[in-house]
């Protein structure tokens, strides 16, 4: 039986045109910045998000740890939101690598931290009881929030309390291109008001590994170092590279298509008795992207035991594969991606009707 992947947008794997493009790849020894496809691929994206340099990392994980590694330094602080990836997924790397301490505030359902808890949050570096407040860390689209888009002109507004009080701004922009062609605007417009950024290449845009981390050259430079350090100084990795810009050639504007599917597959799950999807309500207007969150109520269905694991085991008999996730046993997650074909949304709302209907 063909498993439907929902689990998320990361299973996709490389094209035969991708493959063709990794077998040609011209590539050199990167440590010692020799790869020209590996320079190719920075200098693009640094120019897509309008910033004056790039580094090719491994992972999301590896761009969020080695920005905070070239913004912050030991017991320096990070404001940072409680329902991030950075806070929640990426192992402590910030605090366990480089001692960099955490200052959370919550996610409100439209993936900001408020205004004035930020601001009060700053602390007086006049003050030696205090650590020192360095960074502001912002994810968009947020994953944990329901794959939503920052509301326009978040950014800017938290870019002008940053520089009031001389902190960098840093931006895991995982899923930034969802965003960007969710909006419509150019992925520079989403960067603007950032100190640096990172991008997956191995999520909707379908790449087998990498990410981009962007930023000035200074920045950058220091992103270098501690890219080595972390032991993520990579050799002939062009043939990585090539898969990320062949994405950028032939797997941008499609993520219109993972969007359309998902509104799809959400309006499908709506409309099961005991199911119900929660992203639009968390952002209206916001417009969808890629990940479809919603939540199970047994009790409604007269099946007190069904919970998203329960689901998630039902529905892999029947050939489609989602993950429990959120911030109960009752929330799970679908991710819509590259092998995910229009056709089989119907297949899984299908699976999911008789999932929630039986055993
Ligand atoms: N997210 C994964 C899991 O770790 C949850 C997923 O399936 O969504 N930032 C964001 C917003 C992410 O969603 C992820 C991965 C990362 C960073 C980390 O990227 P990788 O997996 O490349 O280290």
């Amino acid at each position: 039986m063909r498993m439907i992947d929902f689990r998320s947008d990361t299973v996709t794997r490389p094209t035969d045109g991708m493959r063709e493009a990794m077998a040609r790849a011209v590539v050199g020894d990167d440590v010692f910045d020799e790869d020209p496809t590996v320079h190719e691929l920075e200098e693009r994206m640094a120019g897509l998000l309008g910033k004056g340099a790039g580094l090719f990392v491994a992972s999301g994980t590896m761009a969020n740890l080695v920005a905070i590694l070239s913004h912050a330094g030991r017991g320096d602080e990070m404001i940072i939101g409680d329902l991030s990836h950075t806070f929640l997924y990426e192992v402590g790397g910030a605090a366990a690598l480089g001692g960099v301490h955490p200052h959370v505030l919550a996610n409100l359902d439209d993936g900001t931290m408020a205004l004035d808890e930020i601001e009060s949050a700053i602390r007086d570096a006049a003050d030696v009881h205090m650590p020192l407040s360095r960074l502001i860390c912002l994810e968009n689209t947020h994953n944990r929030c329901g794959g939503v888009i920052l509301p326009t002109g978040y950014a800017a507004s938290i870019a002008t309390l940053a520089a009031r009080h001389g902190l960098l701004l840093h931006l895991d922009g995982a899923r930034l291109f969802n965003a960007a062609v969710a909006l419509g605007v150019p992925p520079a417009e989403l960067a603007a008001s950032f100190d640096s950024v990172t991008v997956c290449l191995s999520k909707g845009l379908g790449a087998p590994i990498g990410a981009v981390l962007c930023g000035d050259r200074a920045f950058i430079e220091r992103a270098r170092r501690n890219r080595k350090m972390v032991g993520g100084g990579m050799r002939q990795v062009g043939i990585l590279a090539a898969a990320g810009l062949y994405a950028l050639d032939h797997h941008v504007e499609r993520l219109a298509d993972d969007h359309a599917n998902a509104r799809r597959l959400a309006e499908g799950i709506g409309e099961i008795e005991g199911l119900s999807s929660h992203q639009a309500d968390a952002s209206p207007g916001a417009g969808w992207t890629n990940l479809v969150y919603f939540d199970i109520d047994g009790e409604a269905v007269g099946d007190p035991q069904l919970d998203a694991a329960a689901l998630a085991e039902r529905l892999q008999r029947r050939g489609v594969l989602a993950i429990p996730l959120g911030r109960n046993r009752n929330r799970m997650r679908m991710v819509t991606h590259l092998d995910v074909e229009s056709s089989d949304i119907d297949a899984a709302i299908d699976a999911l009707r008789s999932a929630v209907a039986g055993t």
